[in-house]
């Protein structure tokens, strides 16, 4: 490594794993932002930017979906032993290296190889990572690495043992980003960098602290990505980071890099960033990647006082918190104005119709607001989409009950329902909860928990006789029927996309 190398002769091959979006990576704008602004010659590297069609988060709803679904959800005692190793299998074949990212890697070491790689990974890029590792360690060229799951002290220490991996930052690294890249770049041993949340093999350290002084943040930098081969040019964008309520016990985005505690951006900077990005990029329609847009009541209604005049006859997306009491900005004459001020598409973490599960849940919300917030969203012509839980430990059969009736009540007015299988993360209020007090879990037994991929092996015996199992089934029906309705006028360029 050359000592005298700076940051106007270093060049760094950022490398994108993501090929599930079909708009640009967020991370990625803001880490090549600063570096090209330091001087540093910077490349992407990704399957989107190679033009890989992007996987769809959200397929189309069909008789086989629903197959499939019925047997992800299935909780028959034979299959909950048998959920591991279809996860697993899953796992492999949806996040299977990228081949033709990879050969472009192969050959840039052997022909040009850069003076480092960044890598950005979620943790299902295991795999990937490793292969790229060890092509990396045999041309002696340093990898950083970086993703939103490097929270966890044992999970970052089991990656930063992986082979030609020479260090591992946590945190949200748009303000370190520059120097540390300067820093290695100069061959200097990563454990001397003076900043906080780097680790490596023999040094794990802690997750640097969340980023304050949010007004700072520059513009996200989307030039490396293909525009041509996207159907619709959507831009990504946060208003804020994190999520003003913060408690679910199951919520394991509040634990990632940038979701930890909430802080809110100015609204003139978020503003500008419209302007300048629908610009930039002939683009008119957005998604806030925020996991509670309505966080901050005063930017909530200040996007939807001025999208239009920052970005006449655009549009946009959106995820919002209900909340139980108070102001959420949710009531129907201000979903109206949102409509007008070009929001197309709601979507909201409904997780159960019963109350005595979102109370266990500390969703903070209740059932009658759920119920009133998806009235009045459908009534302001918005396209409503939930996320939503089956599962959850404590969960009964009157529970999910409850929950049949609300989505057979609400049938009319939901466009898109996403359900999930309660998942055991570690880092999270649950992973605390339960080693503190198992038996407030009744029926459920966490087998494993794997910090690798910061997830836990469990079962839920709760969930295995035959009457739960009957009503579930006709809780995924109505699922079913719900998502196969065609999607409201607007709303279709989103589909599929959060
Ligand atoms: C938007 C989003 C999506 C979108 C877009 C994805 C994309 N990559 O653009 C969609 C809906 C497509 C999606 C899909 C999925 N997602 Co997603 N998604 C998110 C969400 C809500 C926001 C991500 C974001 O843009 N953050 C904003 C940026 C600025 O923050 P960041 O990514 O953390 O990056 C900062 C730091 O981490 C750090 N950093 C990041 N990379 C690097 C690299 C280096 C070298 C350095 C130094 C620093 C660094 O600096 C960055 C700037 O501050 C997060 C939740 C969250 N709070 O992060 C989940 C999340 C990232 N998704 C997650 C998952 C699991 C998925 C899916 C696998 C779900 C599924 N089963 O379908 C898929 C697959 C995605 C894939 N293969 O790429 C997990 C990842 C956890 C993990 N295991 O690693 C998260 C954390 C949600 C969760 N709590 O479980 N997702
Ligand atoms: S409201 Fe959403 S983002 Fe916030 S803690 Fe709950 S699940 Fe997580």
């Amino acid at each position: 490594m050359n000592d005298t190398l700076n940051s106007s002769s270093s060049s760094v091959l950022l490398v994108d794993l993501n090929n599930f979006a079909r708009y640009p990576t967020l991370a990625i704008g803001y880490l090549v932002a600063p570096l090209r602004q330091a001087g540093f010659k910077v490349e992407v590297l990704s399957p989107l930017a190679q033009g890989a069609p992007a996987m769809t988060h959200e397929v189309a709803e069909t008789k086989w979906e629903h197959i499939k679904r019925r047997v992800y959800f299935s909780t028959h005692p034979l299959m909950q032993s048998l959920h591991e190793p279809l996860r697993a299998f899953y796992a492999k074949r949806s996040f299977k290296p990228h081949q033709p990212t990879l050969s472009l890697l192969s050959e840039r070491l052997q022909t040009n190889p850069p003076d480092i790689i960044l890598l950005s990974a979620y943790l299902e890029h295991y795999p990937t990572v490793q292969w790229i590792g060890e092509q990396a360690a045999l041309f002696n060229i340093p990898v950083l690495l970086g993703g939103p799951a490097f929270t966890h002290a044992e999970t970052i220490k089991k990656w930063s043992q992986l082979k030609g991996i020479s260090a591992v930052f946590a945190g949200e690294a748009d303000f370190v980003v520059a120097d540390l890249v300067q820093h290695l770049c100069t061959g200097k041993p990563a454990q001397e960098w003076k900043g906080e949340g780097l680790s490596t093999l023999s040094n794990v350290n802690t997750v640097a602290r969340p980023l304050t002084q949010l007004e700072q943040l520059p513009l996200p930098d989307f030039n490396d990505f293909p525009w041509e081969y996207y159907p619709h040019r959507i831009v990504p964008v946060m208003a804020g980071r994190g999520c003003s309520w913060n408690i679910c016990t199951f919520c394991s985005d509040v634990i990632t890099a940038n979701g930890r505690t909430f802080r809110s951006r100015p609204l003139m900077a978020i503003l500008q960033e419209l302007k300048t990005q629908a610009l930039q990029y002939q683009a008119k329609d957005f998604i806030f990647l925020d996991l509670k847009l309505n966080s901050d009541l005063v930017i909530w209604r200040g996007l939807i006082e001025h999208f239009q005049t920052v970005v006449p006859g655009g549009r946009w997306i959106a995820t919002v918190h209900v909340d139980g009491k108070g102001e959420h900005g949710l009531d129907r004459a201000m979903l109206t104005q949102a409509k007008a001020a070009g929001l197309t598409r709601i979507s909201f973490g409904l997780e159960s119709g019963s109350q005595r599960v979102l109370k266990r849940m500390g969703k903070g919300t209740t059932v009658e607001r759920n119920a009133q917030f998806i009235q009045d969203a459908h009534a302001a012509g918005l396209s409503v989409r939930c996320s939503m839980m089956l599962g959850y430990p404590g969960e009964t059969l009157e529970d999910i009950e409850a929950t049949r009736d609300f989505l057979a009540a609400h049938h009319a007015q939901l466009d898109r329902v996403r359900p999930a299988r309660f998942k055991a993360i570690p880092g999270t209020r649950f992973e605390r909860l339960y080693t503190h007090r198992p038996q407030r879990f009744k029926g459920v037994e966490v087998q494993q928990w794997d910090y690798r991929l910061a997830r836990a092996n469990y079962h839920n015996t709760a969930t295995s006789p035959l009457a739960y199992r009957r009503v579930k089934a006709q809780v995924l029906a109505l699922i079913h029927q719900i998502n196969s309705k065609p999607l409201r006028d607007g709303a279709r360029q989103f589909d599929g996309l959060m």
